[in-house]
């Protein structure tokens, strides 16, 4: 086993609290208050989704009073969603962290790290390296994702460590590695305007990502818009086709579309035979997936298979999309890759307009799975590659024997470690896992056994910080800098324009405190800055496909728009064009440059309906207005006026009439978990014998059931029996 050595604790020394305390807002590179226009503006990348949305940040006598849409920025093109409008009123929420809570009570800083390095080093030092993890998130400065990763895993030495990713991308992730070689989406936003037909799978834009929607609707050439979804989301209303399919059953459908593509002569062979492995075998597993089955398992007529499967036939440019319909799954890797299959054998990859395109989801998401220190080594390395930890070892000058030679624990099994008792203390940074896990009950039981849990966090409230022993009070977006990389790989730049409340800190500096006390500065010794850190990483980065070393540093990221990855040194054709897509070369990143399919035999959800649970619930985004676990988006007004007060259940209206309930009814939803009491909203939307509930209210994760894909270890949210009983 690997043992890490131990750092020598270290006193305070100085007023390192205070200053960064009073750090001063700069608004953007190197622009000090008194130096702009009282009616400058300076921009910032959105903090909340993937899209990554460029927003004009407006200030007055140097305090930032309000924010529109950036027209100049290639991402948005001058629109904005409701959150990015109201990004900067919830900062001003009364239930800011603004002290550090030790069980409860404000306590200094100084308090409050001496107890967290106290803590966290007797449960390292008594129990080893694995009883201490970290839980992180796609949501902060990807410099501060980093630092974290380091921090905890090479200063603090631990082993484990994850982050609210694997709630979300893990699939995709574990996906383009085995079929591309590289954890690398492939798009550029353009191919929604340059397709010819746009295929959703899993997948609700005009909710989720409303403003990549908007760029579907900048697609001069009328194209066919498909959505595969169990309901008629307000994506599917605006498609040219619909496949309502039975809840996880896309693999039957992905496979029985390859079935006639290869039967009608939809294969791409010269492009198969140049570029790809694998593919008589996936010929040979296809032959089994006729129309007639793949109809009875999906719940499609032949027709509007054939109907399907010619359209991509005829599709000049088509490109794949998907999302968490996709993602969350008991077999989502092997269905992500049927749809990257899709493409590989329709030569739809590498042009304008194609692409098997995985849609992250939080704004920095991209960043996570990349240079979060958590699955991947930095840069996307692996810790069992002893030249890799070599690598990184020389680009961050941190000893090569602090780097721990295996990869974490994924998420559910830090969790199950903590329920056998080896994990005994968890710090979770930027993540509301009270709310947002699956089957909440057994998460929460299980995270009042630890010994020490520690929430770093903008808001006091939240479900989690509620049962924490120690609360750390942070900064949010707007009152930090540092930099995101949205879904087509775009790193952008967001300022520090707003001063953070009470002796909340940046991430950042939290990071750099902990670093202090706990005696591993010097360690960390050129990480003073997030561009500091940005250096770092780039020199992580070299040689990999996500290389960022051409990239002259925030002042070029904030001028050119954003910068894709990959952006070298070596080659300068990335500076052509603000616009780009992986693979035109038709050169993967697996070890002879092809692409692999990949395939398994579907097997039903774990889950099934029964006599006593009859209807499946599925669960996800509700409303384009609200974010998650509500933290932020919940503290402003006009966003609260724009959904529902109460929590409301989408029910089939024949379901309704069979139970003998009404439209607004209230009405208990039973799982074998637990039950909870909503208001039903009937509607066609959903079919019969399946309801919809959305993540954003605090209950929904007590009704779901804990199953995973067993490749990406990626909760499967969307599929749980339940059954409805009117209430008296
Ligand atoms: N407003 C708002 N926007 C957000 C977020 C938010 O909280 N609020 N969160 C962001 C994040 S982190 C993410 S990951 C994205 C998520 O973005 P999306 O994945 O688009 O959102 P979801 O609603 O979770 O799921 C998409 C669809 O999957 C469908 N689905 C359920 N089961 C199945 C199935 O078996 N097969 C198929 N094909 N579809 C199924 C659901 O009906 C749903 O319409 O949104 C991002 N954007
Ligand atoms: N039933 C169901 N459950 C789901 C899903 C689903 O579809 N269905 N989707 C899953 C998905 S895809 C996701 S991504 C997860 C999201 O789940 P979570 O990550 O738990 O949700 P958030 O509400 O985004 O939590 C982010 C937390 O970080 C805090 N925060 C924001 N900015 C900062 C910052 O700069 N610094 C610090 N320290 N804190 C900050 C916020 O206040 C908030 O408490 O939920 C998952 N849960
Ligand atoms: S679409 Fe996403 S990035 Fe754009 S403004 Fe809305 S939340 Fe922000
Ligand atoms: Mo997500």
């Amino acid at each position: 086993m690997l043992t890490i050595p131990a750092m020598t604790f270290r006193e305070w020394t100085g007023p390192l609290t205070a200053d960064l305390v009073r750090e001063p807002v700069k608004f953007g590179l190197g622009q000090i208050p008194s130096l702009l226009k009282p009616d400058a503006v300076t921009k910032a990348v959105c903090g909340f989704c993937s899209t990554g949305c460029g927003l004009n940040i407006h200030l007055k006598d140097g305090a930032a009073i309000n924010l529109t849409p950036d027209p100049d920025y290639p991402v948005n093109l001058g629109t904005a969603c409701p959150k990015g409008w109201e990004a900067l009123s919830v900062l001003d929420a009364p239930d800011r962290a603004r002290m550090p809570l030790l069980h409860g009570k404000e306590v200094d800083w100084d308090t409050a790290l001496r107890y967290f390095c106290d803590q966290m080093k007797r449960i390292l030092d008594q129990h080893g390296p694995e009883a201490a993890a970290f839980l992180s998130t796609g949501q902060i400065m990807f410099e501060e994702m980093a630092f974290l990763g380091a921090l905890a895993k090479f200063g603090m030495g631990m082993i484990h460590g994850d982050g609210n990713t694997r709630q979300c991308m893990a699939t995709a992730v574990t996906a383009y590695k085995e079929s591309f070689g590289f954890d690398a989406p492939p798009f550029t936003y353009a191919d929604f305007e340059e397709s010819d037909v746009l295929v959703f799978i899993g997948a609700n834009p005009c909710i989720a990502h409303p403003i990549m929607w908007q760029r579907v609707l900048r697609n001069k050439k009328q194209p066919e818009i498909i959505v595969v979804d169990p309901r008629t989301t307000e994506t599917a209303m605006a498609a040219t086709q619909h496949y309502a399919i039975k809840p996880k059953s896309d693999l039957t459908l992905l496979y029985g579309l390859a079935h006639l593509l290869i039967r009608d002569g939809g294969v791409d062979q010269s492009f198969v035979e140049a570029h790809t492995n694998g593919f008589d075998a996936f010929a040979a597993f296809l032959a089994a997936f006729t129309p007639e089955r793949v109809s009875a398992e999906s719940g499609i007529s032949i027709e509007r298979l054939l109907h399907f499967a010619k359209t991509i036939r005829d599709g000049k440019a088509v490109s794949f999309w998907w999302t968490m319909g996709v993602n969350q799954g008991h077999q989502a890797t092997r269905t992500a890759q049927a749809i990257i299959n899709l493409a590989l054998m329709t030569g739809n990859i590498g042009k304008p307009g194609t692409g098997a395109n995985s849609i992250t989801g939080q704004c920095n998401a991209m960043g996570s799975r990349l240079f979060s220190n958590t699955t991947n080594l930095l840069g996307g390395h692996d810790f069992r590659n002893a030249a890799h930890r070599e690598k990184i070892a020389a680009a961050t000058g941190i000893p090569v024997e602090r780097i721990p030679d295996r990869p974490s624990l994924a998420y559910d099994q830090i969790i199950q470690a903590a329920d056998a008792g080896t994990v005994k203390a968890i710090w979770f940074v930027a993540t509301n896992p009270s709310h947002s896990w699956i089957d909440q009950n057994e998460m929460n039981r299980i995270l009042d056994k630890l010994e020490f849990l520690v929430v770093q966090d903008m808001y006091c409230t939240t479900e989690t910080a509620k049962r924490a022993h120690l609360v750390l009070p942070a900064a949010g977006w707007g009152e930090k800098e540092g930099c995101f990389i949205n879904s087509e790989r775009r790193i952008g730049y967001s300022p520090k324009v707003r001063r953070a409340p009470g002796q909340s800190l940046a991430d950042f500096h939290i990071f750099r405190l902990i670093a202090h006390y706990w005696g591993c500065e010097e360690m960390f010794r050129e990480w003073q800055t997030p561009e500091a850190v940005f250096r770092v990483l780039q020199r992580c980065s070299e040689g990999q496909p996500c290389e960022i070393t051409g990239i002259e540093g925030y002042e070029m990221i904030r001028m050119e728009g954003g910068v894709q990855w990959p952006a070298t040194m070596t080659n300068d054709e990335w500076r052509m064009t603000n616009e780009r897509r992986l693979f035109e070369d038709g050169k993967f990143f697996t070890e002879d440059q092809r692409a692999k399919f990949c395939f398994d035999e579907p097997v039903v959800p774990p889950e099934q309906r029964s006599a006593e649970f009859p209807l499946i619930l599925m669960t996800g985004r509700g409303t384009s207005a609200q974010w998650h676990t509500e933290t932020r988006t919940g503290k402003s007004a006009v966003l609260a006026k724009m959904v529902p007060e109460e929590l409301m259940l989408d029910l089939n209206p024949e379901d309704a009439a069979k139970l003998g309930v009404r439209d607004g009814q209230r009405v208990r939803v039973i799982s074998k978990r637990a039950e909870l009491t909503v208001l039903t909203r009937l509607t066609g939307c959903v079919k019969p014998g399946e309801v919809y509930l959305p993540m954003h209210d605090a209950r929904v994760n007590q009704l779901t059931h804990a199953s995973f894909d067993p490749l990406s270890r990626q909760p499967s949210y969307k599929h749980s029996a339940v059954r409805l009983e009117a209430t008296k």
